[in-house]
């Protein structure tokens, strides 16, 4: 029997992470975990391309842009979609949503995902701070992980 099974040794990985402006201090809490879980995994902070788009809505195109340049072992997309806050929350975190995962099934791109879809303000906040949970970190070692399972898969 043959295992595969994904590491988060993210050495020599390069990294882009495509982040929404809409709700940007909770974004960059999310971006904050990010580097800090790239760190952790040994991904080198020159190894990482940040690009923002305005919100969640615009974060596939960008997305599927830096996953078709050859340039990345794997992508993170963090964002902030609030209930509260539109009238049209399902249009916008719902197609973000969708569009990520068929992006990562045409290009075969890693794709880590933390586009936050909650309630409230206080429910971003708990899912984006300093310590563990945040989800800006969790979606950036998950990719790591896939991108090296990935890379056993293909050789
Ligand atoms: N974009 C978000 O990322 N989060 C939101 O909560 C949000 N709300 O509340 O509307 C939001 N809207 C903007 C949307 O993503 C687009 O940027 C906009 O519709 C322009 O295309």
């Amino acid at each position: 029997m043959n295992t595969f099974e994904g590491t988060q040794d993210g050495s020599g990985l390069k990294v882009g992470i495509v982040c929404s402006r809409f709700n940007e201090f909770i974004v960059q809490a999310l971006l904050d975990g990010a580097r800090r879980g790239l760190e952790r995994c040994g991904v080198r902070e020159a190894d990482i391309d940040v690009a923002w788009v305005p919100g969640a809505y615009e974060i596939p195109v960008v997305t599927k842009a830096m996953a078709t340049t050859g340039r990345y072992d794997a992508l993170v997309t963090l964002g902030a979609v609030i209930r509260g806050e539109t009238a049209h929350f399902e249009y916008v975190a719902g197609p973000c949503a969708d569009s990520i995962v068929a992006i990562q099934l045409e290009t075969g791109m890693p794709i880590g995902f933390a586009v936050l879809t909650v309630e409230n303000v206080e429910q971003a906040v708990e899912r984006s701070g300093p310590g563990a949970g945040n989800k800006g970190d969790e979606a950036a070692v998950g990719a790591i992980e896939v991108a090296t399972v990935l890379r056993q898969l293909r050789h």
